[in-house]
């Protein structure tokens, strides 16, 4: 049964799909089985996280505009952290991208996040490759930042994008390191608002001794969503990056990081990330590599 609705999803059933996403959240008896038929594709993924209200929802809406302009097939996922936000966030994604949900070409699902250090939906990396496999061409996902989530997206997503808003200092401030690192791309949103270049120039100060650990400059890009500006500046940014991001050597990275993810979610032990990435890099080389066979067959040491 299981398998003739995730034929229909793969070829473009939005209803069928929404049933494979409700098997993998609930587990439904077979799911496994589900996702490792899934045909392996190579479909950028962008994270969009941020405070709450910075206007990653609005900005999301205008990025989907962009993308549907460009004759893709774009799908979202709004993931919220605690239950705590669940329904007013839900809202918001709802209110600010409520145009799409009757575009064929755009699929909008809201998950709710469980995990217990307020980490992303259990089952968002499962989810989000059977988006990859479901026949789009771009997916979108948009968590807020707090606790473990920004960690966690940029280990899923090929492009993190932090957005922040000019009265955001205090936030730098206190932001933590790893926010700094994971971030390939700054949106410094609300830039129809007062001190917005000082804002700016302070980020690239900020920034300007991480320089020297990426390959490449962060780029910071002053958008005002609501009034779509600066969103192709930043669709730009986004495609080039996910272009950077497809080369072996970072897909590997991504396989490790997501193996290593679902391994210790699943409560297995000592797990080493640089023993994944080396053991990936040689089963990448040798056969159509699937991360849920993968798994199954994984045994450490
Ligand atoms: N002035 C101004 N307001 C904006 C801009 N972008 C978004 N907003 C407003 O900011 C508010 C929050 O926007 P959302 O897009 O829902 O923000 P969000 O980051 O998705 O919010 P959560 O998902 O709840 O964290 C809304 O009232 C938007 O209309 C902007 O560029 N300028
Ligand atoms: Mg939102």
């Amino acid at each position: 049964m299981h398998t003739a609705i995730l034929k229909e999803a793969l070829g473009g059933n939005t209803k069928s799909l929404a049933r494979c996403i409700s098997f993998i959240e609930n587990e439904v008896q077979g799911y496994e089985k589900l996702l490792e038929t899934l045909p392996v594709t190579t479909v950028p993924v962008t994270g969009i996280t941020g405070p709450p209200g910075a206007g990653k929802s609005t900005l999301t809406d205008q990025l989907i505009h962009l993308l549907i302009e460009d004759n893709k097939r774009v799908a979202v996922l709004c993931i919220d952290p605690s239950s705590a936000f669940h329904k007013g966030a839900i809202l918001g994604d709802r209110i600010r991208m409520s145009r799409w949900y009757n575009n064929k070409n755009v699929f909008i699902r809201s998950l709710a996040g469980k995990g217990s250090l307020g980490g992303l939906s259990p089952k968002v990396i499962e989810i989000t490759d059977l988006l990859k496999a479901a026949a789009f061409d771009h997916v979108i996902i948009e968590t807020i930042g707090v606790g473990q989530n920004e960690i966690e997206i940029a280990g899923l997503a090929d492009t993190t994008v932090v957005v922040l808003v000019p009265e955001g200092g205090d936030e730098i401030q206190t932001m933590k390191a790893g926010l700094m690192e994971i971030a390939d791309i700054f949106v410094v949103n609300k830039c129809d608002r007062s001190g917005a270049d000082t804002f700016v120039k302070y980020l690239r100060n900020m920034l300007a001794p991480a320089f020297s650990s990426k390959q490449q400059e962060v780029p910071v890009i002053k958008t005002a969503a609501s009034k779509n500006e600066g969103i192709v500046a930043l669709y730009e940014a986004i495609k080039l990056n996910s272009s950077l991001q497809f080369s072996l050597q970072n897909r590997v990275r991504l396989y490790a990081q997501k193996a290593y993810l679902l391994i210790t979610k699943n409560r297995m032990k000592d797990i080493d990330i640089n023993d994944l990435q080396k053991d990936i890099t040689v089963k990448m080389q040798e056969e159509k590599f699937n991360l849920y066979s993968y798994l199954k067959n994984f045994k450490q040491g």
